[in-house]
């Protein structure tokens, strides 16, 4: 008898969750096709490694240009490809940025999801095959107000930020496309996972790479906004694999996915910075910059239904995560010290302030 076919067409493909989402799907013998956004420059650092070439056979990695504001392309790739998963994973997801581009954040986070869910809805209809759909929703939707934690899945919702408003209109449209049109379309309402691949604007990222360039001689000072925010920080490897459980159960549903614990990012400091036996206190410094417009002060998940249904618990302990991030990027700054010591100049991140 042959196997069903399973083919996966994932947004977002570049990002830190879309690379451990793909290496998951391929090691799962899944054929796997992402979305890309065309760059002038090469956007896929994070996928090279499982990336072959289309020449070669074999290849089960299929890239495609397209963009979450561009429905018609949405809809071609949807019937092109003719996938049995989708998962929405791409998004403009800075919470920061999303103060300085509502209207794109809106765009490409909400509105986006609207374009993919009608691209499926209406590939459904015209040929009768089923798709299972993924929507990335965000503990951001909750807000962080102290009085609601721990979040769960009944917690009321009160975003604080254009990215946290555009992931709720995702949130909402796709229940509402399970309701009206029977789909099976899930949402994971992820607290904050973290990896060695997390964007180097994301402050746990920021931390680890200015501890290993600060240990290396390359860095003297970490500029930072607010010490006090708590965050329930787990591991993006464990939090993938939760997205394809959604998916793989008969019922679609909507599932908190969280360690239960939470740290504040002056605790995330300590932690960072005391694994290479430096004192937090000696380079952190505050810039208002960095500071938003409204802040989301207290992030602590209540996962109990994921761990109930889908038999799922988070592997990584808050300071295995912290330490694994540390010790790549220590490696990493020690590389970049050999170049700038062969006379290479460093990238600088200009205009990556966030
Ligand atoms: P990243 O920022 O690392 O990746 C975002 C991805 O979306 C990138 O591949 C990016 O492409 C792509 N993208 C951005 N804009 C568009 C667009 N207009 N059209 C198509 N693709 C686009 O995010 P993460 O991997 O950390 O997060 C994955 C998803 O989960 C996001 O939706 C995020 O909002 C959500 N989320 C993340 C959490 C976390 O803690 N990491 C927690 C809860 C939810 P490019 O590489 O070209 O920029
Ligand atoms: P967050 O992540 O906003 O929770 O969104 P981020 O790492 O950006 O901020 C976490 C907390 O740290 C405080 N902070 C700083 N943040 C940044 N980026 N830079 C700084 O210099 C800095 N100093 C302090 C912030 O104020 C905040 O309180 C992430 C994203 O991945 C979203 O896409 C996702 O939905 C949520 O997590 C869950």
């Amino acid at each position: 008898m042959s196997e069903a076919r399973q083919c996966a067409l994932i947004t977002g493909i570049t990002g830190q969750d879309g690379s451990y989402l793909a290496e998951l799907l391929l090691d799962k013998g899944y054929e796997v096709h992402g979305i890309i956004r065309r760059s002038s420059s090469f956007n896929t650092e994070r996928i090279d490694h499982i990336y072959q070439d289309p020449h070669e056979t074999g290849s089960n990695l299929k890239l495609h240009y397209g963009d979450l504001t561009d429905a018609n392309g949405l809809a071609r790739l949807v019937s092109q490809v003719s996938p049995t998963e989708v998962y929405n994973i791409g998004a403009q997801s800075h919470v920061k940025v999303s103060f300085e581009q509502p209207i794109y954040t809106g765009d490409a986070t909400g509105i986006g999801a609207a374009k993919l869910l009608e691209a499926v809805r209406e590939y459904q209809d015209d040929t009768g095959h089923t798709i299972r759909y993924y929507q990335a929703s965000t503990s951001e939707m909750f807000g962080g107000m102290p009085e609601t934690a721990p979040q769960s899945e009944d917690t009321p919702f009160h975003p604080r930020s254009p990215y946290g408003v555009a992931k709720l209109y995702a949130h909402w449209l796709t229940v509402n496309y399970r309701e009206s049109y029977n789909l099976h379309a899930s949402c994971g309402i992820l607290f904050n996972h973290e990896s060695p691949r997390r964007g180097e604007t994301f402050v746990t990222r920021k931390i680890t790479r200015a501890v290993g360039r600060i240990k290396q001689g390359l860095q003297t000072k970490l500029y930072l906004g607010n010490l006090d925010a708590k965050r329930d920080w787990g591991y993006a490897g464990d939090y993938v694999e939760q997205m394809w459980m959604m998916l793989q159960q008969e019922t679609p549903d909507d599932y908190v996915v969280a360690t239960g614990e939470t740290h504040t990012v002056r605790e995330f400091c300590e932690r960072a910075f005391g694994h290479v036996g430096l004192d937090y206190n000696d380079y952190v410094e505050i810039d208002p910059r960095y500071f938003r417009p409204a802040e989301v002060d207290l992030l602590l998940g209540d996962p109990t239904k994921a761990k109930e249904k889908l038999g799922w618990v988070p592997r990584t302990s808050f300071s295995e995560l912290v330490e694994m991030m540390v010790d790549h990027d220590l490696e990493l700054a020690a590389r970049e010290k050999t170049l700038r010591d062969a006379g290479h100049k460093l990238p600088a991140g200009i205009g990556h302030e966030n």
